[in-house]
Protein backbone atom coordinates (compact mmCIF):
# COMPACT_ATOMS: atom_id res chain seq x y z
CA UNK A 1 0.00 0.00 0.00
CA UNK A 2 1.46 3.31 -1.04
CA UNK A 3 2.17 6.31 1.92
CA UNK A 4 -1.00 8.65 2.19
CA UNK A 5 0.57 11.54 1.19
CA UNK A 6 0.01 15.29 2.90
CA UNK A 7 -0.80 18.33 0.59
CA UNK A 8 0.93 20.37 2.42
CA UNK A 9 5.09 21.01 3.22
CA UNK A 10 5.94 20.89 7.10
CA UNK A 11 6.48 24.30 7.42
CA UNK A 12 4.24 27.52 6.26
CA UNK A 13 6.56 29.75 4.91
CA UNK A 14 4.32 33.06 5.23
CA UNK A 15 2.97 32.31 9.14
CA UNK A 16 4.10 35.29 10.45
CA UNK A 17 5.27 33.31 13.96
CA UNK A 18 7.25 30.97 11.99
CA UNK A 19 10.42 32.63 13.85
CA UNK A 20 9.30 34.68 16.95
CA UNK A 21 10.29 31.77 19.01
CA UNK A 22 13.91 32.73 18.10
CA UNK A 23 14.07 36.25 16.87
CA UNK A 24 15.48 38.32 20.16
CA UNK A 25 13.75 41.01 21.30
CA UNK A 26 14.76 44.27 19.60
CA UNK A 27 15.43 46.32 22.46
CA UNK A 28 17.77 43.64 24.24
CA UNK A 29 20.81 45.47 24.16
CA UNK A 30 19.53 49.38 24.59
CA UNK A 31 21.04 51.62 26.12
CA UNK A 32 22.03 49.49 29.27
CA UNK A 33 25.73 49.11 29.81
CA UNK A 34 26.90 45.21 29.51
CA UNK A 35 26.78 43.12 32.79
CA UNK A 36 25.17 41.16 35.15
CA UNK A 37 21.18 42.34 36.21
CA UNK A 38 20.42 41.45 39.61
CA UNK A 39 16.78 41.17 40.00
CA UNK A 40 16.02 41.02 43.45
CA UNK A 41 15.76 44.34 45.49
CA UNK A 42 17.56 42.71 49.32
CA UNK A 43 20.64 41.51 49.44
CA UNK A 44 19.57 38.35 51.66
CA UNK A 45 16.30 36.17 51.50
CA UNK A 46 15.30 32.46 51.38
CA UNK A 47 15.90 30.52 48.32
CA UNK A 48 11.89 30.59 48.32
CA UNK A 49 11.55 34.33 47.87
CA UNK A 50 12.46 37.00 45.34
CA UNK A 51 12.34 36.19 41.36
CA UNK A 52 13.58 33.02 40.96
CA UNK A 53 17.10 32.93 38.94
CA UNK A 54 19.05 29.28 38.73
CA UNK A 55 21.34 29.55 42.17
CA UNK A 56 19.63 32.80 42.53
CA UNK A 57 22.58 34.13 40.58
CA UNK A 58 21.89 37.38 39.05
CA UNK A 59 20.76 37.45 35.24
CA UNK A 60 22.96 38.09 32.01
CA UNK A 61 21.05 38.38 28.50
CA UNK A 62 23.89 39.01 26.22
CA UNK A 63 27.62 37.65 25.37
CA UNK A 64 28.16 41.28 26.08
CA UNK A 65 26.82 40.58 29.73
CA UNK A 66 29.19 37.38 30.28
CA UNK A 67 32.10 39.22 28.65
CA UNK A 68 32.06 42.36 30.70
CA UNK A 69 31.19 40.95 34.16
CA UNK A 70 33.90 38.20 33.46
CA UNK A 71 31.02 35.63 34.17
CA UNK A 72 32.62 31.91 34.75
CA UNK A 73 29.66 29.74 34.49
CA UNK A 74 26.14 30.53 32.86
CA UNK A 75 23.32 28.48 33.27
CA UNK A 76 20.62 28.61 30.68
CA UNK A 77 17.64 26.36 30.48
CA UNK A 78 16.79 24.65 27.72
CA UNK A 79 12.93 23.63 28.14
CA UNK A 80 12.94 20.74 24.78
CA UNK A 81 10.69 17.34 26.11
CA UNK A 82 8.58 15.90 23.00
CA UNK A 83 11.51 13.56 21.91
CA UNK A 84 10.62 10.99 24.25
CA UNK A 85 6.99 10.65 24.47
CA UNK A 86 7.32 12.03 27.85
CA UNK A 87 5.80 15.46 28.65
CA UNK A 88 7.12 17.98 31.99
CA UNK A 89 10.81 18.04 31.16
CA UNK A 90 10.00 21.84 29.98
CA UNK A 91 9.57 22.61 33.60
CA UNK A 92 13.05 21.33 34.03
CA UNK A 93 14.49 24.79 34.30
CA UNK A 94 11.87 26.50 36.03
CA UNK A 95 11.92 24.01 38.65
CA UNK A 96 15.31 24.12 39.18
CA UNK A 97 14.96 27.95 39.45
CA UNK A 98 12.50 27.67 42.27
CA UNK A 99 14.52 24.77 44.64
CA UNK A 100 17.47 26.50 45.82
CA UNK A 101 16.89 26.44 49.68
CA UNK A 102 20.35 28.57 50.49
CA UNK A 103 20.53 32.34 51.76
CA UNK A 104 22.56 33.94 48.91
CA UNK A 105 25.21 37.23 49.69
CA UNK A 106 25.34 35.94 53.18
CA UNK A 107 28.89 37.84 54.63
CA UNK A 108 30.55 35.10 55.82
CA UNK A 109 30.05 32.94 52.72
CA UNK A 110 28.67 28.96 52.32
CA UNK A 111 31.28 26.82 52.06
CA UNK A 112 30.44 23.20 50.82
CA UNK A 113 31.15 22.19 53.99
CA UNK A 114 33.21 18.36 52.50
CA UNK A 115 35.93 20.80 51.40
CA UNK A 116 35.28 24.29 52.71
CA UNK A 117 34.84 25.87 49.54
CA UNK A 118 32.19 28.73 48.72
CA UNK A 119 31.50 28.41 45.09
CA UNK A 120 29.01 31.26 44.85
CA UNK A 121 31.88 33.56 46.34
CA UNK A 122 34.72 32.57 44.58
CA UNK A 123 33.19 32.15 40.67
CA UNK A 124 31.14 34.48 38.94
CA UNK A 125 27.94 32.65 38.11
CA UNK A 126 24.91 33.85 36.15
CA UNK A 127 21.40 32.82 35.59
CA UNK A 128 21.70 33.28 30.74
CA UNK A 129 18.31 32.77 30.50
CA UNK A 130 16.60 30.05 28.13
CA UNK A 131 17.39 28.81 25.21
CA UNK A 132 14.55 29.00 22.20
CA UNK A 133 13.12 25.95 21.73
CA UNK A 134 10.55 25.49 18.65
CA UNK A 135 7.71 23.47 21.07
CA UNK A 136 6.61 21.68 17.90
CA UNK A 137 10.43 20.23 16.49
CA UNK A 138 13.06 18.81 17.78
CA UNK A 139 14.73 19.22 14.94
CA UNK A 140 13.96 22.48 14.56
CA UNK A 141 14.74 23.33 17.69
CA UNK A 142 18.79 21.83 17.77
CA UNK A 143 20.56 24.79 15.75
CA UNK A 144 19.16 27.65 18.44
CA UNK A 145 20.33 25.66 21.14
CA UNK A 146 23.73 25.40 19.30
CA UNK A 147 24.02 28.60 18.74
CA UNK A 148 23.36 29.76 22.11
CA UNK A 149 25.77 27.11 24.19
CA UNK A 150 28.75 28.19 21.36
CA UNK A 151 27.63 32.01 22.38
CA UNK A 152 28.14 31.43 25.90
CA UNK A 153 31.60 29.21 25.28
CA UNK A 154 32.96 31.79 22.91
CA UNK A 155 32.36 34.30 25.67
CA UNK A 156 35.39 32.38 27.66
CA UNK A 157 32.23 30.80 30.11
CA UNK A 158 31.51 27.38 31.36
CA UNK A 159 27.98 26.36 30.06
CA UNK A 160 25.45 24.81 32.23
CA UNK A 161 22.71 23.49 30.17
CA UNK A 162 19.61 22.68 32.33
CA UNK A 163 16.57 20.31 30.55
CA UNK A 164 15.22 19.34 28.69
CA UNK A 165 15.22 15.91 27.65
CA UNK A 166 18.54 14.10 26.57
CA UNK A 167 17.76 15.37 22.98
CA UNK A 168 19.62 18.13 23.93
CA UNK A 169 23.48 16.69 24.37
CA UNK A 170 23.47 16.60 20.64
CA UNK A 171 23.56 20.50 20.10
CA UNK A 172 25.21 20.99 23.46
CA UNK A 173 28.10 18.65 22.65
CA UNK A 174 28.17 19.66 18.77
CA UNK A 175 28.76 23.22 20.07
CA UNK A 176 31.92 22.38 22.48
CA UNK A 177 33.28 20.34 19.24
CA UNK A 178 32.15 24.03 16.76
CA UNK A 179 34.31 25.59 19.26
CA UNK A 180 37.62 23.42 20.61
CA UNK A 181 37.38 21.39 17.57
CA UNK A 182 35.72 18.04 16.67
CA UNK A 183 37.33 15.06 18.35
CA UNK A 184 38.63 17.26 21.28
CA UNK A 185 36.05 16.72 23.64
CA UNK A 186 35.21 14.14 26.17
CA UNK A 187 31.89 13.36 28.15
CA UNK A 188 30.97 11.85 31.37
CA UNK A 189 27.75 10.81 30.78
CA UNK A 190 25.64 9.43 33.68
CA UNK A 191 22.23 7.97 33.01
CA UNK A 192 20.59 4.85 33.68
CA UNK A 193 20.63 4.43 29.67
CA UNK A 194 22.80 4.18 26.90
CA UNK A 195 20.98 6.51 24.58
CA UNK A 196 23.44 5.62 22.03
CA UNK A 197 20.53 3.60 19.96
CA UNK A 198 20.43 4.32 16.14
CA UNK A 199 16.62 5.98 15.66
CA UNK A 200 13.58 6.10 17.35
CA UNK A 201 10.17 5.96 14.93
CA UNK A 202 12.29 7.07 12.41
CA UNK A 203 13.67 9.64 14.09
CA UNK A 204 17.37 10.66 13.91
CA UNK A 205 17.34 13.04 16.92
CA UNK A 206 15.09 11.40 20.19
CA UNK A 207 16.16 11.61 24.00
CA UNK A 208 17.42 7.80 23.06
CA UNK A 209 19.93 8.73 20.26
CA UNK A 210 22.34 11.96 20.85
CA UNK A 211 25.36 9.90 21.64
CA UNK A 212 25.09 8.11 17.78
CA UNK A 213 24.80 11.11 15.92
CA UNK A 214 27.76 12.87 17.95
CA UNK A 215 30.03 9.76 16.94
CA UNK A 216 28.39 9.66 13.41
CA UNK A 217 29.51 13.22 12.78
CA UNK A 218 33.34 12.75 14.46
CA UNK A 219 32.23 15.31 17.40
CA UNK A 220 33.73 12.76 20.11
CA UNK A 221 35.06 9.60 19.40
CA UNK A 222 33.93 6.42 21.10
CA UNK A 223 36.93 6.21 23.42
CA UNK A 224 35.75 9.48 25.08
CA UNK A 225 32.52 8.55 26.07
CA UNK A 226 32.93 7.47 29.61
CA UNK A 227 29.10 6.26 30.30
CA UNK A 228 28.78 5.54 34.19
CA UNK A 229 25.28 4.06 35.71
CA UNK A 230 23.69 1.71 32.86
CA UNK A 231 21.03 -0.98 34.18
CA UNK A 232 17.98 -2.32 33.18
CA UNK A 233 16.69 -3.87 30.34
CA UNK A 234 19.00 -1.77 27.42
CA UNK A 235 20.97 -2.08 25.39
CA UNK A 236 20.91 -5.50 23.94
CA UNK A 237 22.89 -7.60 21.82
CA UNK A 238 23.59 -5.12 18.53
CA UNK A 239 23.94 -1.94 20.10
CA UNK A 240 26.71 -3.38 23.01
CA UNK A 241 28.41 -4.11 20.44
CA UNK A 242 28.52 -0.87 18.85
CA UNK A 243 29.35 0.20 21.84
CA UNK A 244 32.20 -2.38 22.48
CA UNK A 245 33.83 -1.91 18.71
CA UNK A 246 33.59 2.23 19.39
CA UNK A 247 35.37 1.42 22.62
CA UNK A 248 32.98 3.04 24.98
CA UNK A 249 34.17 3.19 28.06
CA UNK A 250 30.65 1.93 30.26
CA UNK A 251 30.51 1.24 33.83
CA UNK A 252 26.64 -0.70 34.02
CA UNK A 253 25.46 -0.89 37.80
CA UNK A 254 26.67 -5.03 37.10
CA UNK A 255 30.18 -3.29 37.49
CA UNK A 256 29.72 -1.41 40.75
CA UNK A 257 27.70 -4.81 42.28
CA UNK A 258 30.60 -6.31 41.45
CA UNK A 259 33.43 -4.10 42.27
CA UNK A 260 31.60 -1.17 44.96
CA UNK A 261 31.15 2.14 44.00
CA UNK A 262 34.38 3.71 45.21
CA UNK A 263 36.71 1.29 42.71
CA UNK A 264 34.18 2.68 39.89
CA UNK A 265 34.44 5.79 40.86
CA UNK A 266 38.28 6.09 40.69
CA UNK A 267 38.28 4.36 36.98
CA UNK A 268 35.82 7.03 35.57
CA UNK A 269 38.08 9.72 36.85
CA UNK A 270 41.50 7.93 35.54
CA UNK A 271 40.22 7.72 32.21
CA UNK A 272 38.31 10.69 31.98
CA UNK A 273 41.99 11.96 32.76
CA UNK A 274 42.73 9.66 29.61
CA UNK A 275 41.76 10.41 26.74
CA UNK A 276 40.09 14.06 25.50
CA UNK A 277 41.77 17.06 25.79
CA UNK A 278 38.07 19.21 27.29
CA UNK A 279 36.01 16.53 29.57
CA UNK A 280 31.83 17.64 29.66
CA UNK A 281 29.60 15.91 32.09
CA UNK A 282 26.25 15.01 30.45
CA UNK A 283 23.94 14.19 33.66
CA UNK A 284 21.06 12.62 33.18
CA UNK A 285 18.47 13.02 36.77
CA UNK A 286 17.64 8.63 36.07
CA UNK A 287 21.12 7.71 36.68
CA UNK A 288 19.76 8.15 40.48
CA UNK A 289 18.34 5.75 42.14
CA UNK A 290 13.96 6.66 41.97
CA UNK A 291 14.04 6.85 46.00
CA UNK A 292 15.92 10.06 44.87
CA UNK A 293 14.80 11.61 41.58
CA UNK A 294 11.50 10.22 41.37
CA UNK A 295 10.62 12.99 39.24
CA UNK A 296 12.14 11.74 35.73
CA UNK A 297 10.25 10.53 32.40
CA UNK A 298 12.34 7.01 32.52
CA UNK A 299 12.70 6.14 36.33
CA UNK A 300 14.95 3.03 36.16
CA UNK A 301 15.18 1.21 39.80
CA UNK A 302 18.56 0.08 41.43
CA UNK A 303 20.45 3.22 40.89
CA UNK A 304 22.81 5.50 42.41
CA UNK A 305 22.36 7.61 45.40
CA UNK A 306 23.32 11.00 45.92
CA UNK A 307 26.00 10.10 48.39
CA UNK A 308 27.85 7.80 45.44
CA UNK A 309 26.88 10.62 43.00
CA UNK A 310 27.91 13.89 44.41
CA UNK A 311 31.47 12.99 44.95
CA UNK A 312 32.34 12.21 41.76
CA UNK A 313 30.61 14.89 40.56
CA UNK A 314 33.39 17.76 42.38
CA UNK A 315 35.90 15.26 41.42
CA UNK A 316 35.25 15.86 38.20
CA UNK A 317 34.89 19.58 38.35
CA UNK A 318 38.51 19.82 40.51
CA UNK A 319 40.33 17.02 39.23
CA UNK A 320 39.78 17.66 35.14
CA UNK A 321 39.76 20.18 32.38
CA UNK A 322 35.79 20.24 33.19
CA UNK A 323 34.28 23.04 30.14
CA UNK A 324 30.56 22.50 30.89
CA UNK A 325 27.51 20.44 31.84
CA UNK A 326 23.95 19.70 31.20
CA UNK A 327 21.45 18.60 33.79
CA UNK A 328 18.90 16.70 31.81
CA UNK A 329 14.73 14.39 31.78
CA UNK A 330 14.23 16.45 35.17
CA UNK A 331 10.74 16.55 35.00
CA UNK A 332 8.96 18.05 38.26
CA UNK A 333 5.02 17.31 36.81
CA UNK A 334 5.78 13.49 37.70
CA UNK A 335 7.25 14.13 41.31
CA UNK A 336 4.32 15.42 44.03
CA UNK A 337 7.14 16.53 46.08
CA UNK A 338 10.55 17.99 45.86
CA UNK A 339 12.95 15.85 46.21
CA UNK A 340 13.43 16.02 42.44
CA UNK A 341 14.73 19.32 41.69
CA UNK A 342 16.37 19.62 45.01
CA UNK A 343 18.69 16.89 44.46
CA UNK A 344 18.95 18.24 40.90
CA UNK A 345 20.69 21.32 42.54
CA UNK A 346 22.80 20.08 44.83
CA UNK A 347 23.98 18.30 41.69
CA UNK A 348 24.62 21.24 40.14
CA UNK A 349 26.24 22.89 42.85
CA UNK A 350 29.08 19.65 43.45
CA UNK A 351 30.00 20.51 40.30
CA UNK A 352 30.29 23.90 40.81
CA UNK A 353 32.15 23.54 44.16
CA UNK A 354 34.53 21.12 42.05
CA UNK A 355 35.28 24.02 39.87
CA UNK A 356 35.49 26.93 42.20
CA UNK A 357 38.29 24.22 44.12
CA UNK A 358 40.31 23.99 41.03
CA UNK A 359 40.15 28.04 39.98
CA UNK A 360 41.56 27.93 43.72
CA UNK A 361 43.99 25.19 43.31
CA UNK A 362 42.73 22.46 45.24
CA UNK A 363 43.17 19.09 42.55
CA UNK A 364 44.72 16.97 44.54
CA UNK A 365 42.45 13.14 43.91
CA UNK A 366 39.64 12.95 46.37
CA UNK A 367 40.64 15.83 48.59
CA UNK A 368 38.10 16.66 51.80
CA UNK A 369 38.62 19.69 54.00
CA UNK A 370 40.72 19.02 57.37
CA UNK A 371 37.91 20.86 59.39
CA UNK A 372 35.13 18.21 58.67
CA UNK A 373 37.03 14.92 58.46
CA UNK A 374 38.30 13.16 61.66
CA UNK A 375 36.82 15.52 64.45
CA UNK A 376 38.78 17.90 62.33
CA UNK A 377 42.52 16.61 62.88
CA UNK A 378 42.31 15.29 58.87
MN1 LIG B 1 19.47 9.91 28.96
Amino acid sequence: MAEPETDFPELNQDDPTKDLWRSPREDLQGDRPPGLINLNRYPMALGSHGIATFLQRPVALTPADLMAAEVDVALVGAGLDFSGGMRGAAFGPRALRSHDMYLPNVAEGLPHAHVMVDAMKDLVIADYGDAAVDFESVHRSIEPVRAIVREIVQAGTKPFVIGGDHALMYPDVAALSDVYGKGKIGVVHFDAHYDAGSFGLGHNLTHGTPVRRLIDQGHVSGHNFIQVGLRGYVPTGEDLAYMRDQGFRYHFMAEVERHGWDQVMERAIAEALDGAEFLYISLDIDVLDPAYAPGTGTPEPGGLTPRELFPLLRRLGAETNLVGMELVELNPLVDPTYVTPLVANRAVREILTGIAMRKGGITEPHYLSPETTDHGQG
